[in-house]
């Protein structure tokens, strides 16, 4: 069996960059067969319980107060339309719902009203996800104790690009809710975006950073920039041959993430509305076992259930129904 390490260099994660397509592949299958089933893919869906306005000024989001885009500012949803969404998506064969909100953190009122949407998600049956922006290790404590399975909270990128992207909340920043969510025994789903106009380096650098935690995210979401009319990003990449990530450079990224977090989920998340089948087809070869289902992410378009339904079909795949390797035991 590959050994699950956080030890893992620059250096090392470079060179698994650097390998001829085919080698790099072949190994990333290597790995994924060892703790995963290759034929079997996850399916999450998303809701937004809380959009736009945010006051962080992340170059990329839609969300952002700081955005010109099309997005308006919203309210907390009430508790009962989000169990609605949940029960459409477990309808559809969903196996996680995941609830996004558009906040630099929760307000203390807002705690009961989310941990009532967890508790009721839960109920039906179906693993629950929250990313609301930064916690305290009471507010992680108050998401366990109603039943949280999973928090997303990205890196984004590499350590040094975090900072050309971000300026309202550092890369520490990150870590400090990410080890919140650890000790309070919550299942961490830790990622970030390709296609920002980043270099190689802080691809490399991002994947480096994510499989030297202390332990490795459970679930490692690899989203290719949207890139959203009115953000920093969507407008400085747009017409420029960064516009989108090389579909090959991107496969890579994906097949990176599986070699050194083999037990890891690795999420094909945002991105996959404007990739080809072949593409897609690539990353799930290179190790990719989650995909967000549905016809949206948060603000933007995702593919939709019928068509992913037909690319399941092609390729031989279907949706996982068990669990994932990498989730923390009840006990732990
Ligand atoms: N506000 C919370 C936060 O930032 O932690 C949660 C919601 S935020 C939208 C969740 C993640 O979505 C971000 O960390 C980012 O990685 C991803 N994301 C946002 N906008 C994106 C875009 N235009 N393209 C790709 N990924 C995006
Ligand atoms: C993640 O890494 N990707 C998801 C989820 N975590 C919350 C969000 C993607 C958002 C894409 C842009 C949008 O729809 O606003
Ligand atoms: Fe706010 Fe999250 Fe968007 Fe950043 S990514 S602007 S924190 S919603």
């Amino acid at each position: 069996m590959s050994a699950v390490r956080t030890d893992w260099s620059r250096e090392e994660i470079a060179a698994l960059f650097d390998l001829p397509f085919g080698e790099l592949m072949f190994r990333a299958q290597c790995v994924h067969r060892e703790y995963h089933a290759p034929d079997e893919v996850q399916l999450c869906t998303l809701l937004s319980i809380k959009t736009g306005g945010c006051p962080e000024d992340c170059g990329y989001c839609s969300q952002s107060a700081y955005a010109e885009s099309d997005v308006k500012a919203e309210k907390l949803m009430d508790v009962e339309a989000v169990l609605a969404s949940a029960r459409e998506a477990k309808a559809a064969g969903s196996q996680r719902f995941c609830m996004g909100a558009a906040w630099r953190n929760p307000k203390e009122r807002d705690m009961p009203k989310v941990a009532a949407m967890v508790a009721g998600v839960r109920a039906m049956g179906m693993e629950t996800c929250m990313t609301l922006g930064m916690l305290t290790f009471e507010q992680a404590l108050q998401l366990k104790d109603a039943g949280l399975d999973y928090y997303n909270h990205n890196i984004d990128t590499s350590p040094e690009k975090y900072g050309e992207i971000i300026t309202t909340r550092t890369f520490g920043d990150r870590l400090e809710t990410l080890e919140n969510v650890r000790e309070a025994g919550i299942n961490v789903c830790c990622g970030g975006i390709v296609g920002m106009g980043e270099t190689r380096g802080d691809r490399v650098g991002f994947v480096h950073a994510l499989a030297t935690l202390p332990r490795h995210p459970e679930s490692v979401p690899v989203n290719a920039l949207v890139p959203v009319k009115g953000t920093v990003l969507g407008d400085m990449l747009a017409g420029t041959p960064l516009a989108q990530i090389d579909d090959i450079e991107f496969v890579r990224t994906v097949a990176v993430a599986r070699i050194t977090m083999p037990k890891s989920m690795v999420r094909l998340s945002a991105g996959r509305e404007s990739m080809s089948e072949a593409t897609q087809a690539l990353c799930f070869m290179a190790g990719a076992n989650s995909i967000f289902t549905g016809d949206k992410l948060l603000t933007t378009g995702n593919r939709g259930g019928s068509a992913d339904a037909a690319l399941f079909a092609k390729l031989g795949l279907t949706p996982l129904v068990g669990e994932e390797p990498a989730r923390m035991e009840a006990a732990e």
